[in-house]
């Protein structure tokens, strides 16, 4: 099948691609296309790569066909027809070859060649790479598109070597038919792999037993005929699906929901489980509840609605109890699809070992020994997966500029730019590489978005002038930390995944692919090449070029927030009653924050009348440290109850009694009457701290926005009116001058919902110009020496983060404890959405460690 020796490899090309599966096919397509000389090696005898080394019996996609396959030709499309929804190996194989030959690709591929060795020349400007035939070949650009689950995991139990009988490796399984009749079999590991093969290895073996380290979630794929609706939608518009498909979360056109598994009613929620679960389909049981990725409590909801499937499947109660996965939320291990796993252990042949009760002791030269007892098999099948998306790319012994191999850059996990690229390895990419969205993702559409991405760019650098192209420093620690923020927000890095690199001993735990979402990655992709390739270094003949930069820097939940609300009107073209209700409405949405001990509203005498309070009181018996609490608004918007998840989520953190107290606002009263009220409540406060469940003498005072405004100035009145005392000043995000030309406000005046229009609206309504820079007004202008110590919160995309800065710089300069807290990527009103912006909570948890050194110590402890 091959027909391409190694005589014919040539000595220099432009392009060597690493593997001729579904990502090595395609580039090489593309660069042909585009005038390119390229070559193309894989280990294998012919095409297929994944689908050519992994025929264990009932091997299948579980995407649905009518999604995994090329886009990129329609009469590709029109010419073939796939016969399941969910196709059999030899079927996706026969496919593949099926595309070789229609574009005569496998001139242009050497098989039976490994690439051992690759070693960048910065003098050529060309990488050379030595062959597993001895041979070298010379290429300006070298693309590993080897597949992400490609590299079997060595068998990494005791005793491996010494079983005398039959071994097979699912990844790894023969051409000739395997028969298991009458045979006495064990299956060791039940991923994706295991749970294809053990169904059909019961149906032949006499006995199968089946070892089992980790349950899996598993849901039936219900195959069949490809789905007919999503057939009919093909039929309909097939462009305006590919399109849907490439600008999805998962590259997968599915209805995306807004129904939070946390709120929703029990009956809605079984009915959309219901659905999904009839659905067969992989991003549906995934996509049952929006927050099912993030929140522990929604998602629990679906992984017991998948164990009591499990429970109603398995007769035998202590087996069904053993394949209930309990220890890592769903979809946090790669969920898996299946035909009858779960029924196949009510058959009486068929027996499950739960490892984590009788673990595996070693292997014997007739079987397998475990803690409980020794047995004896035919044949043993490996389904113990893969050294995933790093480990194909580092086995390859590849040497970037200075010595640095790739190995060693990436002991400590993989750090690139987009996945595409990385530092200290120019004109080497990678396809589907890791910090890219991947195997998150329906990978035809992953791949066929690298390889345009990359073709287009080997492209442009050919008409520009460069022939050399390398990603910054700068641009890709920004894409590593961007990852990181991006995982740190979901479930995800609970399990001991593949995902995190945990299966492998030894190897990093890092959470490897982008979980940003298919359709945010390519938007990021394409950002990146339209501006100038950011963080791009090129050079060539044409001189050299940089746009350095980072290309995602906001907290990815606040970019999610800030596109839902980039249609909602701005305050500032209302009047301050039409933004009262307005935000009232946003208000009544929200998630309600954490539970507290107890909630309760009040009043408190004010000099122009009585103030409404509400407080928070945490659970444990007091007294307990006190706090004021100015919520935001601009002194026009809120009340004591306006900022109610934040102040739960502050009397938890810091198990102190929070009370919110509201203040007259403008513009029905102009300053300073919330200065007055903010004042005199924290007077009476002070006063009745024993009977508010305060202790006596450790009272703080804090706010947001405006509120950090009247905290800042309280704190200073306090002071010169000898009263009363002040442990500690929180201020978040506050407002502390009235000069609206400070650098942040043309940084971030615009598309951060806190604008500098809104700001200008507030100051217009609460003072006049003359009054503004009265430090009761701007307190960064008042004196500051003698004041409590504080905790300033600044957040980075904050039209008021330099004054904030400021009024810090200023307190220090004073002489007074200040603990600065700059939330990275956030913006003015992310710390107060609770439970929405959930990469708030680490600030939140800063802030709260921090206000701790203000109480007495057995609060701290
Ligand atoms: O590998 P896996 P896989 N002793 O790593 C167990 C894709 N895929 O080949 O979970 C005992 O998922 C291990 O246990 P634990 C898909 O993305 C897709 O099945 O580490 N057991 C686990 O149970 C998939 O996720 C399809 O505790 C040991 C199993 O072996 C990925 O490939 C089909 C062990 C390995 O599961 C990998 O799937 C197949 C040990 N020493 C694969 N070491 C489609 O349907 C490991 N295990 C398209």
């Amino acid at each position: 099948m091959s027909g391409n020796g190694f005589a014919a490899v040539p000595a220099k090309v432009d392009v060597v691609v690493v593997g001729a599966g579904f990502s090595g096919l395609y580039l090489l397509h593309r660069l042909r296309g585009l005038g390119f000389s390229a070559v193309a090696f894989d280990e294998a005898a012919d095409v297929g790569g994944t689908w050519y080394w992994n025929r264990y019996p009932g091997a299948r996609c579980d995407i649905p066909t009518t999604d995994y396959a090329y886009s990129f030709d329609p009469q590709l499309e029109q010419d073939w027809t796939w016969s399941e929804k969910y196709a059999t190996q030899p079927e996706i194989l026969a496919y593949l070859r099926h595309v070789a030959e229609r574009y005569d690709l496998r001139r242009d591929i050497r098989f039976g060649v490994r690439i051992t060795a690759a070693a960048w020349d910065e003098t050529a400007r060309r990488w050379r790479l030595r062959t597993s035939h001895g041979g070298e070949v010379s290429c300006r650009y070298y693309v590993m598109a080897c597949g992400c689950l490609s590299l079997p995991k060595t068998p990494d139990i005791e005793g491996a070597g010494r079983y005398r009988g039959e071994v097979y490796f699912t990844a790894k399984w023969p051409h000739d038919q395997v028969d298991f009749s009458g045979k006495r079999v064990a299956v060791v590991g039940t991923g994706s792999s295991g749970i294809q093969c053990i169904p059909l290895i019961a149906e032949q073996a006499a006995a199968l037993t089946v070892f089992q380290r980790t349950p899996n979630f598993s849901t039936p794929a219900h195959n069949g005929a490809p789905p007919p609706d999503r057939l009919a939608r093909l039929a309909a518009d097939r462009e305006g699906y590919r399109e849907a498909a490439r600008w999805s979360r998962g590259g997968v056109p599915v209805e995306v929901t807004d129904v939070s598994g946390l709120t929703a009613p029990e009956e809605l929620r079984r009915q959309r489980f219901e659905a999904a679960w009839q659905a067969g389909e992989l991003f549906a049981i995934l996509g049952v509840f929006s927050d099912q990725g993030f929140n522990p409590v929604s998602n629990e909801f679906v992984a017991e609605m998948i164990r009591e499937k499990i429970r109603a499947t398995v007769r035998d109660t202590g087996t069904a109890d053993a394949l209930c996965p309990k220890d890592y939320p769903f979809g946090t291990k790669r969920p898996c699809l299946d035909t009858s796993y779960f029924e196949t252990f009510n058959l009486p042949h068929v027996r499950l070992v739960d490892l984590r009760r009788t673990p595996i002791v070693t292997l014997t030269e007739q079987g397998i020994d475990t803690a409980g007892e020794s047995l004896q098999f035919d044949a043993i099948v490996f389904a113990t997966g893969f050294d995933a998306m790093t480990g194909p790319l580092v086995s390859v012994d590849v040497t970037g500029t200075d010595g640095v191999t790739l190995a060693g850059k990436w002991e400590r996990g993989p750090a690139s730019y987009l996945g595409l690229m990385t530092t200290g390895f120019p004109n080497f990419f990678m396809i589907t590489g890791p910090q890219s969205p991947s195997v998150l993702s329906n990978m035809l559409v992953s791949i066929e978005q690298h390889v345009d991405w990359i073709a287009d760019c080997l492209q442009r650098l050919r008409t520009e002038g460069f022939e050399r192209i390398e990603p910054t420093p700068l641009a890709e620690a920004g894409w590593v930390q961007h990852n990181q923020d991006c995982a740190d927000i979901t479930l995800y890095q609970r399990a001991n995944s593949w995902y995190m690199g945990a299966n492998v001993p030894g190897k990093p735990r890092v959470f490897l692919p982008y979980i940003g979402g298919v359709d945010a990655y390519r938007k990021t992709c394409d950002e990146v090449a339209g501006l100038g390739l950011l963080g791009f270094r090129l050079d060539g003949p044409a001189g050299s070029r940089c746009n350095d930069g980072v290309i995602r820097r906001v907290q990815p939940d606040v970019t999610i927030m800030l596109d839902l609300m980039a249609s909602l009107p701005s305050i500032e073209t209302m009047s301050a009653a039409d933004g009262r209700a307005f935000l009232d409405a946003i208000d009544a949405v929200r998630p309600p924050g954490p539970e507290v001990g107890e909630i309760t509203d009040g009043v408190l005498p004010g000099p122009a009348g009585d103030l409404a309070y509400r407080l928070y009181r945490p659970p444990s018996p007091g007294p307990h440290p006190l706090i004021t609490y100015f919520h935001g608004g601009g002194w026009v918007l809120g009340s004591q109850d306006s900022d109610d998840p934040f102040c739960r989520d502050l009397c938890v953190r810091t198990g102190a009694v929070v009370v919110s107290v509201n203040y007259r606002h403008a513009p029905e009263d102009r300053f300073p009457a919330a200065v007055d009220d903010a004042f005199a409540a924290v007077q009476w406060i002070a006063a009745n701290a024993g009977r508010l469940g305060g202790t006596p003498g450790r009272l703080s005072v804090a706010g947001w926005s405006a509120g950090g405004n009247l905290a800042a100035v309280t704190c200073q009145l306090a002071r010169d009116a000898g009263g009363p005392d002040i442990a500690g000043q929180l201020l978040l995000n506050p407002v502390t001058d009235c000069d609206l030309g400070r650098p942040s406000y043309s940084r971030n005046g615009e598309g951060f919902v806190l604008t500098t229009a809104l700001m200008r609206w507030f100051w217009d309504y609460y003072a006049d110009e003359a009054d503004r820079e009265a430090a009761t007004a701007s307190p960064l202008r008042g004196t500051l020496a003698g004041l409590p110590p504080a905790v300033v919160v600044t957040a980075e995309f904050d039209p008021l983060c330099d004054e904030g800065e400021a009024y810090a710089e200023a307190l220090t300069a004073a002489g007074v404890p200040v603990r600065q807290i700059r939330a990275r990527g956030h913006i003015h009103t992310s710390l107060t959405m609770v439970d929405v912006i959930i990469s708030g909570a680490p600030v939140r948890a800063e802030m709260a460690e921090a206000l701790s050194h203000w109480w007495p110590a057995p609060v701290r402890g």
